[in-house]
């Protein structure tokens, strides 16, 4: 397949001014007429070419005048057109098929053909599914969309932009019109029609502007939309307080669908999500999933200035919209709940998620160099470590600096397509700071090793902390370069007090010195010393998680444990638990010493009587490094092993505290059950959950005694799922008879039916097989439905190793057959749950073997797409 490089990229030849599109809607054929008016590089000489896939051609005109067939081409994805000029307009009329659209990209329909809608996913490339069109994002335009139907089947009509009449038609059909006054790029374009309800509100901006707000939703779920509703008036809210950013249409609509491929798309004006992040009730969804929701609608709200009004020059920067746009949804989430929880949330799904990818096969750039397929790119790399860049950034820069620095950015390419030099230069400009080398960051793949050694001198009471720094060679880059790490710091005394710091070299010496403070390792090497330091200090580093990189520092396990005691900053707390909890799993692999297992339970021992803490940071504490963190520290990795290593390292931590203390911790906190969503109530149920499987590891049936009664009595999803995970995870026998209950309560709510199939896929790993064989024959299971695809395969392959890592390849060999059976219908998913592959070269000899059979078996099964080979291929190399 051929390879798109960014060294490649050129401006367009040709530009369009305006469209005009016109939709004759039907579910299993709707004509799209459109009407483009060009506008040519005087410089570039190229024959006028248009993006089109799986397009009916009808007619084409240039000018008024019907072209002869003579006249263009239509080949390989591509209509080429003779005799364009500049200003010309061209119109075509296409026939598309929504109803046949299984993969989900273009126009399509959701839900069944008698009672479903039609709606449309164009990023990053579905608008060429639906017209002609140079479909690239640095081609902005002004659309005007007509959109005509039968007023019966489609009587809700909408589009991106400001309405702009609507009206009757022969026959019992309707039209509506919608102009959008800002240029954009054809991925946002939108269009829903159907049987929707709505829920509205007034806004009005900061400035004065009325806008109004509607969500929409089918009639069953029109009721679970006005948390999402509160969540976009807090976002605008946000947004204008936070970086002077106002929404700039008179409407914001909100569609939630069940079938998407993504979690949500911010097209101009009209946001599509995936109803699991935009639905909300407390019957049926969990306090993550109501913090998801408030996020997800955040994310796409903030896009309309980081990623519509600035758009990017091409796919390469797609960071440049997705790393700034999670970062801002990271702010708003802080602000919002607790900064130091959603830090800890952030960094742990980084480890989970990110840290393997740029370790593994897949390993990308944030800017990558090239791709095959576009949607394959839209990683946790790509966004999650693109936000930890930003944050960088934005560190580097301090608040009103990073202000300052993204007014500037905002305002020099409003209207524009940007490169992510042109997002470092603005920031620097405005603060006469040159960041380019930062950009190494964007280009560079693998996660820096950050080693850090400490050396007190007491003679001079000087401390010198030598820091420095190595990237692994990652699978397309051999070569790896120094990058600019910031690495936020404090020292403690043995008391665990933070001393003040005095830097040697600082320019200026503070009269009060500071107690926490950056320091920029931006070579291979350096040392940074610290004068008055009485005693050997405790060194916190990395603080906040300063910088998205790996720190090995020679700690005993005594000091990181006064670092869990001590550290003011909630995330540092955590993180030194983290890294004392991964030495502990140390400790039992190695069957040698038990220092840090002992210091990592008597600490949090301690700390779980302690009464001020936070419940919901507790339950975090108490909670050590993922099973795919873990094995990311092994050479050979025996998933069965590391799972059973991590039961153990817990098991360890709920005898040191007790069954006892568990119990009457559990019932403490059971007492106060209740629905209510406020931080404590939250905490408190976060809390109950993580006691409760501490308590089933040393008290299986008391536990699961309990779950039993919380699963009967639970007011709310969050302690009924909790509840449930119990007994099924523990194969439980109880929880036969709550999954059948949980069945027929829950059959007509997609969203919790897809919690029932993931927490089916927690069953012990020799038993789980046989579970997800089963499930997929359920009546309630399809291959057509991205999210429940995603709740059976993607929650066993990614969230039970032990379960999906059969020693035997069984495994294996059912997800690969899945995939091509899955590929067929919707290539995105497929590629996305074939990542779930990731790790395999790591794995000890039997699995690795067996594991590599069957990606070889999937590799050459013929006509995969090109988003599974793209990934299959790399997998294999
Ligand atoms: N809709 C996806 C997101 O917001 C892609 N832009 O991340
Ligand atoms: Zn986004």
């Amino acid at each position: 397949p051929t390879l798109i490089r960014l060294n490649d990229y050129r401006a367009p030849a040709w530009r369009v001014a305006q469209v005009e599109l016109a939709f004759d809607l039907g579910i299993d054929t709707t004509e799209v007429t459109s009407r483009l008016r060009l506008l040519r590089d005087p410089d570039q000489h190229e024959p006028l070419r248009l993006d089109g896939e799986g397009l009916e051609l009808l007619s084409i005109t240039l000018d008024g005048e019907a072209l002869p067939e003579s006249a263009w081409r239509y080949a390989d994805h591509v209509l080429e057109v003779d005799g364009a000029n500049d200003g010309s307009v061209l119109e075509t009329r296409v026939r598309v098929q929504p109803a046949a659209n299984t993969a989900l990209e273009g126009l399509y329909l959701s839900g069944k053909r008698e009672s479903g809608f039609l709606l449309t996913q164009c990023e990053a490339q579905g608008f060429r599914h639906i017209t002609f069109f140079p479909d690239r994002p640095d081609v902005l335009a002004s659309y005007t969309v007509t959109l005509r139907a039968d007023r019966d089947r489609f009587p809700v009509l909408l589009a991106g932009g400001n309405p702009d009449g609507h009206g009757d038609l022969e026959n019992g059909r309707h039209w509506a019109r919608f102009v959008d006054p800002h240029p954009r790029p054809s991925y946002l374009f939108a269009l829903v029609a159907g049987r929707l309800q709505k829920i509205e509100q007034d806004y009005v901006t900061s400035s004065g502007r009325a806008v109004k707000l509607v969500i929409w939703a089918e009639p069953d779920a029109i009721g679970h939309c006005h948390y999402a509703m509160d969540a976009l008036e807090r976002s605008m809210r946000w947004d204008e307080q936070a970086y002077g950013r106002e929404y700039d249409l008179d409407v914001f609509h909100v569609v939630a669908t069940h079938d998407f491929n993504m979690g949500a798309m911010e097209n101009k004006g009209l946001n599509i999500f995936n109803a699991k992040y935009l639905l909300a009730d407390p019957d049926s969804s969990t306090d993550d999933e109501y913090r998801a929701v408030e996020a997800v609608v955040a994310h796409e709200y903030f896009h309309n200035w980081s990623g519509n009004r600035v758009t990017c020059r091409d796919w390469f920067q797609l960071s440049l919209k997705e790393g700034l746009t999670v970062f801002r949804e990271q702010q708003f989430s802080a602000d919002m709940n607790s900064p130091s929880l959603k830090r800890i949330e952030d960094v742990a799904l980084l480890r989970r998620a990110q840290f393997p990818e740029d370790a593994g096969p897949l390993a990308h750039p944030v800017r990558p160099a090239q791709y095959s397929e576009i949607n394959n790119f839209y990683t946790a790399t790509v966004y999650e470590k693109g936000s930890e860049l930003v944050r960088m950034v934005a560190g580097h820069l301090g608040r009103a600096g990073f202000r300052r620095g993204m007014d500037l950015y905002f305002s020099r390419h409003d209207g524009h397509a940007a490169t992510l030099e042109d997002f470092l230069r603005a920031l620097g400009d405005a603060n006469a700071i040159d960041l380019m080398p930062y950009l190494a960051w964007y280009s560079q793949s693998g996660t820096p090793r950050l080693t850090a050694r400490g050396h007190y001198d007491a003679a001079q009471r000087t401390y010198t902390l030598t820091l420095s720094q190595h990237t692994p060679p990652t699978a397309a880059q051999p070569q790896k370069q120094p990058l600019p790490i910031p690495v936020k710091l404090a020292l403690f005394d043995r008391a665990g007090r933070m001393l003040p710091l005095h830097l040697a070299g600082d320019a200026t010496s503070t009269p009060a010195a500071t107690t926490e403070r950056v320091v920029v390792l931006d070579r291979a090497e350096q040392a940074f010393v610290f004068h008055q330091v009485d005693a050997a200090p405790v060194p916190s580093l990395l603080r906040g998680f300063s910088a998205p990189v790996i720190l090995e520092c020679d700690y005993a396990p005594g000091e990181l444990a006064l670092l869990l005691r001590h550290d003011v900053d909630g995330f540092n707390r955590w993180e030194a638990g983290q890294q004392l909890a991964a030495r502990a799993f140390d400790n039992l692999r190695d069957g040698a010493g038990t220092s840090a297992l002992d210091a990592w339970c008597d600490a949090l021992a301690a700390l779980f009587g302690e009464t001020t803490l936070d419940p919901a940071l507790l339950a975090d504490l108490l909670t050590p490094p993922g099973e795919i963190e873990l094995s990311e520290r092994e050479r050979l990795v025996d998933p069965s092993r590391v799972h059973a290593l991590r039961l153990q390292l817990q098991e360890r931590l709920a005898r040191r505290i007790g069954g006892d203390t568990l119990l009457q911790r559990y019932e403490a906190l059971a007492s106060h059950t209740n629905r209510d969503l406020d931080a404590l109530s939250q905490a408190r149920r976060r809390l109950k959950r993580r006691v409760l499987d501490l308590l089933a590891l040393v008290d299986a049936d008391r536990a699961q005694k309990l779950a039993t009664l919380q699963y009967d009595n639970a007011p709310s999803m969050t302690d009924r799922l909790a509840a449930l995970a119990v007994l099924a995870r523990g194969n439980a026998p109880q929880a036969g008879a709550a999954l059948v209950h949980f069945r027929q309560r829950y059959a007509d709510s997609p969203l919790a039916m897809d919690k029932w199939f993931s927490v089916q896929t927690q069953l012990p790993g020799d038993i789980v097989l046989a579970r997800v064989r089963e499930l997929e024959a359920d009546s309630a299971f399809t291959l057509k439905n991205p999210n429940r695809v995603n709740a059976l395969f993607g929650a066993w392959a990614r969230n039970n190793p032990d379960g999906f890592h059969r020693p035997d390849g069984s495994g294996y060999r059912l997800l690969a057959e899945r995939l091509a059976e899955l590929d067929a219908l919707n290539p995105q998913v497929a590629a996305r749950l074939a990542t779930a592959f990731n790790g395999w070269q790591r794995l000890e000899p039997t699995r690795h073997a067996v594991a590599r059979a069957a990606i070889d078996a999937l590799a050459g099964r013929p006509g995969l797409s090109r988003n599974l080979t793209e990934i299959v291929q790399s997998m294999l190399h």
